[in-house]
């Protein structure tokens, strides 16, 4: 079998999404996730100027071989734009590699260590009473954890509530304070607790805010309130903050949306100072790094939480829910969902029920993009927000 054509097709249903769509002299089609939030014709270009033309005449089999060849043969080692074009290849040759098989995904990982893929949905309010009935409708929709974020008194909007993660081109600034936010929290927590009871999953995203001692402080005051995890508490990039932050607090912690290789974890895993690792599948290089990954996570007890918000396509998150089912680590997995016409543009095999996801039984990820709707819904230039203090300064993120 040969790669014959591997054409990049950007489509915005709501958001924009980027997918690798690769074909074989064989008929078979695997479909890949490149988008990169916000930074998304830098991976299009990436793919269409320098890797496809290394895929064409290739035999899609050779995902391992095809994997070392795009990582190492650049030179260029790592980094946003380079792993999330690369995921998307892998991706796509694992797609092809189960259709030839005849297997949904999952079986070729290893098979399911697991009836269904537990995730935690996206709760958001301004104020309490908005974050009472956001949690209710979490619950109706069937979650059995959720994310809890909310806005800060005399702060306007917080990213992650007013803005969700979708991203923005006419308000890129928010205001943000660090102290008002350290004082609300606790509260906060305590409220959800009273109102929602001790055994609904609680987790909390902090976007890589605080420095080392505020993280641990959060921590410690956070810990009657018992969460699944606490989430970037501190820039990602510093692995070493994490060590003052682990020896204050119990809560347990989670950290790696925006890493993209085994080496950004490899304090933090080493060490043991986290419990989750938040990478996507789609921005750390594919299927296939991801699983060295979770085994290397799983030698020091630490569990998977797969990165898996709104700006993750259908087809990034296809290869999360195959991964998750066999990881025998699996921890828990992100579900916010997706617009109806993202659904439609993205036809899926994986269904959600009762707060769980399922990648479904058809050969391959179980994904068919369908492409005269993503003609129709074309590229949307859009920006993530950042937050500057309140005497202007941009702020950690
Ligand atoms: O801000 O995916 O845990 N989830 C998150 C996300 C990220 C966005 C960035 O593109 O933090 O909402
Ligand atoms: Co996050």
């Amino acid at each position: 079998m040969k790669i014959i054509d591997a054409p990049v097709i950007v489509t915005s249903p709501g958001r924009n999404f980027v997918t690798l769509k690769i074909t074989t002299d064989e008929g078979l089609v695997g479909y890949g996730d490149a988008t990169l939030n916000g930074r998304e014709l830098a991976v299009v270009s990436y793919l269409r100027d320098h890797l496809v033309p290394l895929l064409l005449g290739r035999d899609p089999h050779r995902i391992e071989d095809t994997w070392q060849l795009l990582y190492r043969g650049g030179y260029w080692r790592r980094g946003p734009v380079t792993m999330a074009a690369i995921a998307a290849v892998d991706v796509a040759l694992w797609d092809i590699k189960a259709k030839a098989a005849g297997l949904p995904l999952y079986q070729l990982l290893g098979g399911a260590s697991r009836d269904r893929v537990r995730t935690y949905g996206h709760a958001n309010g301004h104020d309490l009473p908005a974050l009472f009935d956001s949690i209710d409708e979490q619950l109706a929709l069937g979650y059995q954890a959720v994310r809890v974020q909310t806005g800060i008194p005399g702060l306007g909007s917080v990213y992650g509530v007013d803005s969700g993660s979708a991203s923005t081109s006419s308000t890129p600034v928010e205001e943000w304070d660090t102290a008002a936010y350290l004082r609300h929290m606790p509260h906060v927590f305590e409220e959800v607790r009273n109102r929602f009871g001790a055994d609904l999953p609680l987790l909390h995203d902090a976007h890589h805010r605080l420095t080392p001692v505020e993280a641990a402080r959060l921590g410690r005051e956070l810990e009657p309130y018992h969460l699944f995890w606490l989430e970037d508490v501190t820039p990602a990039e510093n692995q070493q903050a994490l060590r003052l932050v682990r020896q204050h607090t119990t809560t347990p912690l989670a950290l790696g949306e925006v890493f993209n290789t085994v080496f950004d974890y490899q304090t933090l895993v080493t060490e043991q100072l986290i419990d989750f690792v938040r990478s996507a599948v789609t921005h750390a290089g594919g299927i296939t790094p991801m699983r060295k990954l979770c085994d290397f996570a799983a030698l020091y007890q630490i569990k998977s939480g797969i990165h898996g918000p709104e700006d993750i396509s259908p087809v990034g998150m296809a290869a999360a829910v195959h991964l998750d089912l066999a990881l025998h680590n699996f921890g828990i997995q992100e579900y916010s969902g997706h617009t109806a016409l993202t659904n439609q543009s993205f036809r899926h095999g994986y269904t959600f029920e009762d707060g769980h996801l399922h990648p479904g039984e058809e050969p391959g990820l179980g994904i068919v993009l369908d492409e005269e709707l993503a003609a129709a819904n074309p590229y949307d230039p859009a920006y993530l927000p950042v937050n500057r203090l309140r005497d202007g300064t941009v702020h950690d993120w």
